[in-house]
């Protein structure tokens, strides 16, 4: 099965990256067609520093590949070395209708956020479709923070079919229940634009801030602890198996837990779980030539896989002209 999704060089990955996306993507690419890529043009809606832009794209990039995402098995690219997909994006604007675009939460939730209301923003979601369709992508894995937007695509690849004739696979999302939205440090989804977010590779200090601000409420030490809507319980809650889960319930529910002493387990815990990666992600990041080689190989293998379906598109709605 070719299983597609891509994600924003926007700041620095986090946890909910990791367990709504990437962790997956990962696991996917022993038995499937894996195609991954890192979508600058979307981050544009909300980076404007050139900058900032190239380093977190490069950050990015070195993530995955440290993660465990192997270029050889899968194919994996930035989303501007096949500018093709702003091509596809004019033609699916025009069978996107703006009720379904006006209906997307996301551009109502970042504009609300202080990210400027561009046109852009606005699009991002048949920029999105295009990313998928382009690719012949048949499983989406993203988090619940997507799913509007893949219903977007899906929409999207209907009425094209339907209008010009069968052209596009149309794409199934793939949302994981036990990590659906992680929530960031403040209780709201963790992302990026939030400044909520627990990184994947911050150095201890940081990690160690960061984990010791989670927002707790203020039961008493010795009465039980809520467990829905627990932000500790939550992100603790992401590297334990079912008995760690009912096992740290266990503990929740037991007069006497101290939050403070939880946190600073689930510090450790986090530090611990990425040590391991963390070394390849320090060598890559010194390599840079040969991560760039790996990003363009990715680029020249998703270009052969979107010419198929660009072709297609141009063909059945009547841009070659000279037939
Ligand atoms: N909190 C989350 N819980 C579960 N999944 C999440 N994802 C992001 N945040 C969470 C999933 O990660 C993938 C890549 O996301 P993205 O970077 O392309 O866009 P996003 O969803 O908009 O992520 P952010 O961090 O919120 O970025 P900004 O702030 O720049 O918009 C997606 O599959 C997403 O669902």
């Amino acid at each position: 099965m070719r299983i597609l999704s891509g994600i924003q060089p926007s700041g620095a990955l986090h946890l909910g990256n990791y367990f709504g996306m990437m962790n997956r993507m990962i696991k996917y690419q022993q038995n499937n067609e894996l195609f991954c890529f890192l979508v600058n043009y979307h981050a544009l809606t909300s980076v404007f520093d050139a900058n900032l832009l190239r380093k977190q794209t490069f950050d990015a990039a070195c993530d995955f590949l440290a993660l465990g995402l192997d270029p050889d098995k899968s194919v994996f690219w930035i989303q501007s070395d096949v500018p093709e997909v702003t091509e596809l994006t004019w033609l699916l604007s025009n069978i996107t209708g703006m009720g379904l675009l006006e209906r997307c939460h996301s551009y109502k939730d970042k504009t609300a956020k202080g990210i400027p209301a561009s046109h852009g923003l606005f699009a991002y979601p048949v920029l999105m479709a295009a990313d998928i369709l382009l690719y012949g992508g048949e499983k989406v894995p993203v988090g619940k923070d997507q799913k509007q937007h893949l219903e977007v695509a899906r929409d999207v690849a209907i009425r094209f079919n339907n209008t010009y004739g069968e052209t596009f696979v149309v794409p199934e999302p793939d949302i994981e229940d036990n990590f659906a939205t992680v929530p960031g440090i403040d209780g709201q989804k963790m992302s990026k634009s939030y400044g909520n977010t627990i990184e994947l590779f911050a150095d201890e200090k940081t990690l160690r801030k960061k984990v010791m601000s989670i927002k707790t409420d203020s039961t008493p030490v010795d009465e039980p602890k809520p467990i829905e809507g627990n932000v500790l319980y939550d992100l603790y809650a992401l590297f334990l198996d079912d008995k760690g889960k009912a096992e740290l319930k266990e503990r929740f529910l037991t007069p006497g837990l101290r939050y403070g002493d939880v946190k600073k387990e689930l510090f450790e815990v986090i530090r611990d779980y990425f040590a391991p990666y963390k070394k390849e992600r320090d060598r890559l990041a010194a390599d840079k030539q040969y991560v760039l080689d790996i990003m363009q190989k990715g680029a020249r293998k998703a270009r052969q896989a979107a010419a198929v379906y660009l072709e297609r598109a141009r063909r059945n709605v009547g841009l070659d002209y000279n037939n």
